[in-house]
């Protein structure tokens, strides 16, 4: 493909680093490490999602794709490998030429991270996503480190190890999304107890662009923390835009395959059946997508109960299945066929992510009968999916003010056996498109805080457009913040760490330091250099928001220096006391 190139080089300020760990010969994992300009602290480590495009020297060929890091591992539990017989693409999109063995679990024996954990082997899978969870502390430390804010479920242990992934996993309260097919992943673990991760939509529509802004946007939503992708792709050239994306991405790709079946059938949501839904999940599957999105919950009973709402089915997957299903006076051919699409998920150990094809698309709607119906659907596939050997996740609204956002995840838990959740938002108010990344942050970071373990990103586009490459970061560094603001309040024993050391740069006025420890390091340089662009200004005590006059934590020093001469004094004195001469000898 020409002119195809993708961002590449270190995120400002900091350095990728590969750390090797105990017992794991052979596991490097990534992290980014931000060196400080003081000689007082040692440099701080950050959870990486960027894969090898931010490595310093990165020469990525995007036609060969990835390294692929878990060959060896997929290798020594000997799934069958068969030579790739991809279909060619005769397309104006070119063909992702990327090469690759497809394997297929062999039946009776384990497949998904689930039966492994289940059968008490900690695969290497679950070794890496348990290290990257490690910030900022070593193994020695541990026993200092005091734990902050509120636990989520049974107590965080403060070393996240791969014994504490596996019983997570093992019991249905984690997942570790990794098609056996997709070799590239760089494995991260999705659970309550773990930190949260944030999901970016992309991919295009009927109206726009190709496979080349696709991946881009793929490795610019990782480079500013994405933790999994979802390709949303409904135009033309779906399966090859797919295949350069999974090639190249470092992330678990989820899809939501109903979006390809109904461009199969020519978009006429009538002529949707089982048999084309299954072709398409084995055709995703074999080309390595690592999470369903199945809208398997929404009931032809549940219908009814949306009659009267606001914004109706405001799902996409949802509203199709709910046209379907309303045709025929039909059961939803997803729920019928739920156990079907469960042995084809486990035997490239596909996750599942149980659409909510019901939830509210509007504050009016929130909570209500047609979206609790459908969640109790979800619990009830929970369990067939365990039973099934699958992990899977239940995915959750929506649209919902602040006060009704517990219930949700209090419902979730007791309804879904503790099952990951994975939120869109929710939007806190309806009143604010153009600025929705925000309204939905605020809800975004209240159901991280109450347990939800994957928040998938609202951009200022949503209900007005695509996002464009800007929005893609724009969401990203909204939903990390989100995702964080949760870290800190549910006590994962990392997150304060990056607080403390941006805190303390911020004090000292280490403005480098505070940069290249922030979110988006670019954002906040270029914003203080707008006023004070120098570099004498880089070690400046005070910023131009409240000049050298009146800066707090200029006077907060002064304060301190203050202080610390007249406890000097007070000594001083209480010496000459002491020591009984004076004028201030006490007489009764
Ligand atoms: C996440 C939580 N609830 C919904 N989502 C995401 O919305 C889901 O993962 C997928 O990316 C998209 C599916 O949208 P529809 O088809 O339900 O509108
Ligand atoms: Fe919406």
């Amino acid at each position: 493909m020409k002119d195809f190139t993708v961002t590449t080089g270190s995120i400002c300020g900091s350095q990728k680093t590969y750390r090797s760990i105990p017992s794991y010969a052979d596991i490097q994992v990534p992290f980014r490490k931000v060196a400080l300009s003081t000689s007082d602290e040692e440099a701080v480590l950050l959870y990486d999602t960027s894969g090898a495009y931010t490595d310093h020297n990165a020469h990525i060929s995007l036609e060969n794709g990835l390294p692929s890091i878990r060959e060896e591992w997929l290798k020594k539990r000997d799934f069958q490998s068969i030579p790739a017989a991809y279909p060619h693409q005769h397309s104006s999109v070119a063909y992702c030429p990327a090469s690759y063995h497809i394997r297929q679990g062999k039946k009776g024996k384990h497949v998904t991270q689930l039966q492994y954990a289940q059968a008490g082997i900690v695969t290497e899978e679950m070794a890496y996503a348990a290290w990257r969870e490690n910030l900022g502390h070593t193994q020695q430390e541990d026993d200092d480190l005091p734990l902050r804010g509120e636990r989520v479920g049974p107590a965080l242990p403060r070393i996240i190890t791969p014994e504490f992934v596996r019983e997570e996993i093992a019991a249905g309260r984690a997942i570790l999304p990794a098609n056996i097919n997709h070799p590239e992943l760089e494995p991260m673990v999705i659970g309550r107890n773990f930190l949260v991760k944030v999901n970016a939509n992309i991919g295009n529509s009927a109206v726009t662009a190709g496979a080349a802004e696709e991946v881009e946007k793929m490795v610019w939503a990782t480079r500013w923390g994405a933790d999994t992708i979802m390709d949303l792709s409904t135009g033309k050239h779906i399966q090859n835009i797919r295949s350069w994306m999974l090639r190249n991405s470092p992330v678990p790709v989820g899809t939501v395959p109903i979006y390809e079946v109904l461009e199969k059938v020519g978009n006429d949501p009538l002529a949707l059946n089982w048999e084309i839904f299954r072709d398409t999940l084995i055709e995703q599957a074999e080309q390595g997508v690592d999470y369903f999105t199945i809208h398997a919950g929404l009931r032809l009973k549940h219908i009814p109960l949306t009659s009267q709402r606001v914004t109706g089915i405001v799902s996409r997957g949802g509203s199709i299945l709910a046209r379907w299903c309303l045709d025929g006076h039909r059961e939803n051919f997803l729920y019928e066929h739920f156990e079907d699409i469960c042995a084809i998920c486990q035997r490239y150990d596909v996750a599942l992510s149980l659409g909510d094809g019901l939830r509210p698309g509007s504050i009016a709607d929130a909570n209500d009968a047609a979206q609790f119906a459908e969640l109790e659907t979800l619990g009830e596939l929970t369990h067939k999916a365990w039973a099934a050997g699958c992990q899977v996740m239940i995915e959750g609204p929506g649209h919902v003010p602040m006060n009704l956002i517990r219930e949700n995840v209090t419902k979730q838990e007791a309804l879904c056996g503790e099952a990951p959740f994975y939120t869109l938002g929710p939007l806190t108010t309806d009143i604010a498109p153009g600025y929705d990344h925000i309204t939905s942050g605020i809800g975004a970071a209240m159901i991280g805080w109450f347990g939800t373990a994957m928040l998938c990103y609202v951009t200022p586009k949503e209900h007005l457009g695509l996002p464009d490459r800007d929005d893609v970061k724009t969401g990203v560094i909204t939903y990390k913040i989100a995702a964080h603001a949760a870290d800190l309040a549910k006590g994962h024993p990392s997150a304060h760490y990056r607080d403390d050391a941006l805190s303390r740069a911020r004090f000292s006025f280490r403005w480098e330091d505070q940069f290249n420890l922030s979110l988006d390091p670019d954002t906040a340089r270029a914003f203080h250099d707008e006023t004070m662009p120098k570099e004498a200004h880089k070690t400046a005590h005070f910023c131009s928001m409240c000049g050298p006059k009146f800066c707090s934590m200029k006077i907060s020093h002064d304060i301190r220096e203050e202080t610390q001469r007249l406890e000097g004094l007070e000594q001083k004195s209480e010496e000459f006391r002491q020591q009984g001469g004076g004028l201030y000898v006490e007489t009764i």
